[in-house]
């Protein structure tokens, strides 16, 4: 059985911050943490185990991504520049470029180009400790690249030592094809893409862009009831660029998580409370798009909403491939602390994915690790632009 000493574990659970045991031990079962501990309490039977000694570096669970769009075809470079020439995000879209085009060409690329793409940004964020990532479609918009983007977004899997989920978005923007006829698309093509994809076993979750220049509450909601009837749990982009209700919405429907919520108002994070809803806050579109709103954190902290932190990595709104990153702006634009930056890309992080069987230091989690080169914790969110990743266990194997 593998054991890890000499190692500053940042369990994130318990009463300490971080969860912390400066002088800890760690045994590994399989794919499994068999025990996590401070040394001098090492059970007698793990003491005779060969120990590999780790300097005093600090371990936390394997990063957790748990919004990202890396699947999607092309760039968006010229969008960039037109917004620095005075375009907003919105006049953007609603001038058919924007997340279209971006449809336009993921609609253009093979399965193949798709995996191809999304593998050097998820390489990035493997070099970042990630071991876990979400992957959500919404770049297709009819039934066939929908399932095409979510094989591509599983297919990552078999290519690199990583857990993915995927979502479908298929309710992300309204397509050309149906142009003033969101709520056809959403019956046409939304709604049956999802039980496509849920036939096919390509979704675990349902998601959708609640939005001014996406769709409302009642179209959500019948994709929302159509994943319901299917089993899947939902989340939801909620709140982004104005208060929609897209977040009570979610509450009600029992969502994992809702997303980006910089104009939540007090009631809805009291519904989020009582319903578990994790916010998962993305600070790189509101970076990109240089939102003035940020998301209510005091008040999801004073309530008890779990925060996640992701990049929603995706070609428009948040072209970042860095979850370090993600965790310094989290504390730098929403005030956000070191230690809740951490639980957001960890445990919480998978809490917004249903899972839990990570994103702690315990015994019987998965044994999915980052050994950092810090000497305390709060250096992961402190320096901008530097990886301390000394190294990454996914699964046990050393
Ligand atoms: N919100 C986002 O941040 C992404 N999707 C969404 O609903 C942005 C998508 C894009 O601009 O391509
Ligand atoms: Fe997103």
């Amino acid at each position: 059985m593998p054991l890890l000493t000499g190692a500053r574990l940042a369990t994130m659970i318990g009463p300490e911050r971080y969860g912390l045991i400066p002088d800890g031990a760690l045994a590994i079962e399989g794919q499994r943490i068999a025990w996590a501990g401070p040394a001098a309490a090492l059970p007698e039977r793990l003491r005779g185990e060969a120990a590999t000694d780790l300097g005093g570096r600090l371990v936390t669970p394997a990063l957790i991504d748990c919004h990202t769009h890396l699947i999607a075809g092309g760039h968006r470079a010229r969008e960039f520049e037109m917004r620095l020439e005075g375009a907003s995000y919105e006049a953007i879209a609603r001038a058919g470029g924007g997340i279209l085009s971006t449809v336009e060409a993921t609609r253009a690329a093979s399965e193949e180009a798709l995996i191809a793409g999304a593998l050097p940004r998820l390489d990035a964020l493997i070099a970042e400790g990630v071991a876990t990532v979400e992957v959500k479609s919404g770049y297709g918009l009819d039934i066939d690249t929908e399932l095409r983007m979510l094989r591509a977004a599983r297919a990552l899997a078999e290519r690199r030592d990583v857990t993915v989920r995927t979502t479908f978005l298929g309710a992300h923007a309204v397509p050309p094809d149906y142009d003033g006829r969101p709520d056809a698309y959403i019956d046409e093509v939304a709604i049956p893409a999802l039980r496509a994809a849920h036939e096919a076993g390509l979704a675990d979750a349902v998601d959708g862009f609640c939005e001014g220049i996406a769709f409302d509450t009642a179209q959500i909601g019948r994709v929302f009831d159509a994943a319901a009837a299917l089993g899947l749990p939902v989340k939801l982009h909620a709140e982004q660029l104005s208060h929609r209700g897209g977040t009570e919405l979610a509450a009600r429907y029992g969502a994992l998580s809702a997303d980006h919520v910089e104009y939540a108002t007090g009631a809805d994070t009291a519904e989020m409370a009582a319903a578990g809803t994790v916010a998962v806050l993305l600070p790189g579109a509101f970076y990109t798009l240089r939102e003035t709103q940020a998301p209510p954190v005091a008040a999801f902290r004073a309530k008890g909403v779990p925060m996640a932190l992701a990049t929603d990595c995706n070609p428009g709104s948040s072209p970042l491939t860095s979850l370090l990153l993600a965790m310094n702006m989290g504390c730098t634009l929403f005030r956000m602390t070191p230690e809740e930056a951490l639980a957001g890309v960890t445990r919480h992080a998978a809490a917004a994915l249903g899972l839990s069987d990570r994103g702690t230091l315990a015994a019987g989690q998965r044994a999915d690790l980052a050994v950092w080169d810090v000497d305390e914790p709060a250096e992961l969110a402190y320096r901008i632009g530097f990886n301390p990743l000394h190294r990454r266990i996914v699964g046990g194997r050393l």
